[in-house]
């Protein structure tokens, strides 16, 4: 079948399909893009002869990886979205956004043009020449942040090209960003294709399962126990885990602690959920983990925030069982690994363990936990602060009016770790939150991802104004396609967030809020308006000044059958607190400021309780 190169490529991502449990589905979506001579004759001729696979052009190309990762997140990574652009900045504006799937372990395939293979007529336009030598572009910058990389020199490699990418892709163990490099030149050269190459194939998303020794050798660890601890990340939730990790948590007793990633694996109200554990996490979770002598790591990666930069875990012969598809997570910290998918194997350890239960003391503790813990969340959330509101209290009125399915879609800034500790989650997928790369930017373009992948859901994007300010373009593309979406704006004249962790440095917040620049940083606030700025988009957008304004205009939105925003201002100093837990970011060791000296002393105290999880290692 003679096709161009771009056409061979359009035409084998449309019939590759993928199983889990038997259920069948088409695995890509379809292709965001931009055009540019990088790419508009090649896969831009290919997408338009081939109506049938969705074409939606973006505003910005790191956006569009941003909304081609949260459509696979919200499809519990068994359905992605292609990303075409063409050559140069348009390719590199990709690497933001790829690093982060990759870090979220999401799949998006990415297909940024490349320069001309046949080389005469370099350098083009946006060609980075190299002195040394002419087998290399800026798409190279993709390597260390894309799980297979790859550079299409002649049209016949795609056929052993493609299926590593699908293998990849597909891959619950090795899936991220992929990355095929295309010669502008090469994706409009013709080739004679094998048919067989176009047949539909299903790529098998196994339920691996553990090594049956090491399993009960697991249970057995779990039986000795007397102060286990499970921490659910987001892997719980991939594998479509949730329910028969909260039956492993009724059946045992054993509480359960989330990370972000993996917050809604149990409902908040279940009564062995502790809810957020580590630097943003509840004091019920953090006091459990620190006492803990077995803590059950259920497809989680251990950031340094779940584990509060490895001070979460103190009792000193605390050891890890490890549940992951990935080798590489399930050996942390000296564990017993059971490499394998989280459902079936905590399937198989719920048989095991089937007559097993915590003490009652420890039941009763966990319970007592909670109490103090519900209390605490109740007086963030019953708070009356405003105007200017406080961000608990916004969140408050979010949680109690949203329906439990209604998703809130979150990213960078002070916002992430308040939604950690207080979001009341009662479904494993109203919980949307990119905090593997943090990206300032992922809020809106990610909302876009989500809605995409569940249209029957409604979707609130909650950012902060800095994350708002650096990415809000793909409003646009949402109105364009006619897909609804709810943008809440918190804004709070610049980076609560950073500021907060300047003072607590002893650098008082230095250049982190939107001001004029006078006789320093410190001049007046910069009125940004944000209502004129969405509605300059297109989108339909109020202010929310009270308490009761907020409530009335989040009834009015979700009444609306197109995007709006809502725009609330928040008080940059009322934070809700930390709850008995640290994170470790360097203090300057030597400074002319004496708050740095404090800070730093602190800092140095506070360090000590870092320590390495190997076993009997003190
Ligand atoms: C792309 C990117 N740049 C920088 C950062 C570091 N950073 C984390 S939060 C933050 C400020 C976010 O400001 P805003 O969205 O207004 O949220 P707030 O802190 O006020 O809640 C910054 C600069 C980041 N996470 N992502
Ligand atoms: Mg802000």
């Amino acid at each position: 079948m003679k096709l161009t190169t771009a056409q061979a490529i359009i035409k084998f991502v449309k019939v590759q399909h993928v199983s889990r449990d038997g259920r069948e589905s088409p695995f890509f979506s379809g292709c965001f893009g931009i055009f540019g001579h990088g790419n508009v004759a090649g896969i831009g001729q290919a997408l338009q002869q081939s109506p049938d696979f969705p074409y939606y052009l973006c505003r910005n190309e790191q956006a569009m990886v941003h909304t081609a990762a949260a459509f696979a997140k919200m499809s519990n990574r068994l359905r992605a979205l292609v990303c075409t652009t063409s050559i140069g900045p348009g390719a590199t504006n990709m690497v933001t956004a790829a690093a982060g799937a990759t870090i979220n372990r999401l799949p998006v395939l990415l297909l940024p043009g490349d320069i001309f293979a046949r080389r005469n007529v370099a350098p083009v336009l946006q060609q980075l020449e190299s002195t040394s030598t002419q087998d290399v572009s800026v798409n190279d910058c993709f390597r260390p942040v894309s799980r297979y990389w790859d550079r299409v020199q002649r049209p016949e490699q795609i056929l052993t090209a493609l299926p590593e990418t699908m293998r990849v892709l597909t891959s619950p163990a090795e899936t991220g960003a992929v990355t095929l490099a295309l010669p502008q030149d090469v994706q409009a050269q013709a080739y004679d294709f094998p048919d067989e190459f176009f047949e539909p194939r299903t790529w098998i998303i196994a339920r691996s399962r553990p090594d049956s020794s090491l399993l009960a050798q697991a249970a057995e660890r779990i039986r000795d126990a007397s102060r286990p601890l499970i921490i659910a990340g987001g892997g719980v939730i991939y594998s479509d885990a949730t329910d028969t990790l909260s039956r492993f948590a009724s059946q045992t007793g054993i509480p359960v602690a989330e990370t972000q990633a993996g917050k809604g694996s149990v409902a908040f109200d279940h009564e062995q959920s502790v809810g957020a554990l580590g630097v943003t996490g509840t004091s019920a979770a953090n006091r459990l983990a620190r006492e803990a002598d077995l803590v059950i790591g259920i497809g989680t990666r251990y950031s340094d925030f779940t584990t509060a930069s490895v001070t979460a875990f103190q009792h000193p012969r605390v050891c890890f069982i490890n549940i992951n598809v990935s080798e590489f997570d399930a050996y942390k910290h000296a564990a017993l690994p059971l490499t394998g998918d989280a459902r079936a194997t905590v399937d198989e350890l719920m048989g095991a363990l089937r007559h097993h239960r915590v003490s009652q003391d420890y039941a009763k503790e966990i319970a007592g936990l909670r109490a103090d813990w519900e209390k605490e969340n109740e007086r963030v959330f019953k708070r009356r602060v405003g105007p200017p509101l406080s961000q608990g209290e916004v969140i408050g009125l979010l949680n109690s009016t949203l329906d439990d399915k209604d998703v809130i879609v979150c990213a960078a800034g002070s916002l992430p770790g308040d939604l950690h500790k207080l979001w009341r989650s009662r479904d494993p997928k109203a919980y949307h939150l990119e905090y593997g790369y943090s990206c300032m930017g992922y809020e809106i373009a990610g909302g876009l991802g989500v809605k995409m992948a569940d249209p029957s859901r409604e979707v609130y994007v909650l950012v902060g104004d800095g994350s708002y300010l650096m990415m809000a373009q793909e409003i646009v593309t949402a109105l364009q396609e006619h897909i609804k979406i709810n943008v809440v704006v918190l804004d709070n004249h610049g980076f609560s967030s950073i500021g907060g962790l300047s003072r607590a440095c002893g650098s008082g917040g230095f250049g982190t809020e939107y001001r004029y620049r006078s006789q320093g940083l410190n001049g007046d606030l910069i009125p940004v308006d944000f209502v004129a700025n969405a509605t300059s988009l297109g989108a339909d957008a109020v202010r929310a000044r009270t308490f009761e304004e907020l409530g009335a205009a989040l009834k009015d939105a979700k009444k609306k059958t197109r995007t709006s925003v809502i725009v609330v201002e928040t008080d940059y100093n009322d934070r809700v607190p930390g709850y008995e837990s640290w994170w470790d970011v360097p203090i300057a060791e030597v400074s002319e400021m004496r708050s740095v000296q404090e800070a730093s002393r602190q800092y140095e105290k506070a360090k000590l309780r870092e320590r390495y999880l190997w076993p009997g290692f003190e």
